[in-house]
């Protein structure tokens, strides 16, 4: 099975993946946590390049960068690991690219899509939990975290980019019902953990 997890600015993905970790510890479920862009020595070097630049970059190199960031992670890590029968966990995946350079971007989304296509090889996840905030929200949590204080090259784009982002996100999961599960993050961690769980074993059961 595979799991990933999407939003936007301060949505809490960080905090959720820690505790659905401790939740999959604690149960002895296999699993590898991964993340994007990232998750193989190459995928963190393009990450530092996308993260930290303060250089401008043409959109259609920030797309490919994070799509080539991406054949690197499913061919060495994520496939590998679905076929020997692991529970895949992801921070991000390609959805985030739909949603940022797709709907908040300047890309036509059909191209993204195609080219994603090719550098995924069919790999899609199973289970997608959306957790849904606002701009606002989300950067005031920020502001108020020493550690998450001093924006990114991305998450410095501003107000209209990011409402772009979520709207993009919130179309996204309309479109795929079956796959997205979308929480309001601005309730407690506490809460938002119980619905992530109720969910993935759901589907468990289902036999997903
Ligand atoms: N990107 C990525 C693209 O543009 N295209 C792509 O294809 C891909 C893969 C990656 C950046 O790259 C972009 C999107 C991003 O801009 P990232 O590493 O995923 O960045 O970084 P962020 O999304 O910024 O994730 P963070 O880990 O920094 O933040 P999170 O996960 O949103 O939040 P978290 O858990 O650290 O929480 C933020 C703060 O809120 C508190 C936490 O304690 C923390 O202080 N918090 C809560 N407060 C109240 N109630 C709750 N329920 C809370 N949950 C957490």
């Amino acid at each position: 099975m595979f799991v990933t997890f999407e939003g936007g600015e301060g949505c809490g993905k960080s905090t959720q993946i820690r505790l659905f970790e401790r939740y999959l510890k604690e149960n002895n479920i296999d699993f590898i946590l991964s993340r994007e862009p990232g998750g193989t020595p190459l995928s963190e070097k393009i990450r530092a390049l996308l993260l930290e630049s303060k250089s401008e970059m043409s959109a259609k190199t920030e797309f490919l960068l994070f799509s080539s960031a991406r054949v690197e992670h499913v061919e060495n890590v994520i496939k590998p690991a679905l076929d020997e029968g692991k529970l895949v966990v992801l921070d991000r995946f390609y959805h985030s690219s739909y949603a940022y350079q797709g709907y908040a971007g300047s890309l036509d989304l059909k191209d993204i899509e195609k080219i994603t296509e090719f550098a995924i090889s069919d790999c899609k996840p199973d289970l997608v939990f959306l957790l849904d905030i606002s701009y606002e929200d989300g950067m005031a949590r920020k502001s108020r975290d020493e550690k998450l204080k001093n924006l990114d090259r991305i998450e410095s784009k501003g107000k209209a980019y990011h409402d772009a982002v979520r709207r993009g996100y919130l179309t996204l999961a309309e479109r795929e019902k079956e796959r997205f599960v979308v929480i309001d993050a601005t309730k407690s961690a506490e809460e938002i953990s119980k619905i992530i769980i109720s969910e993935f074993e759901k589907r468990l059961r289902k036999g997903n």
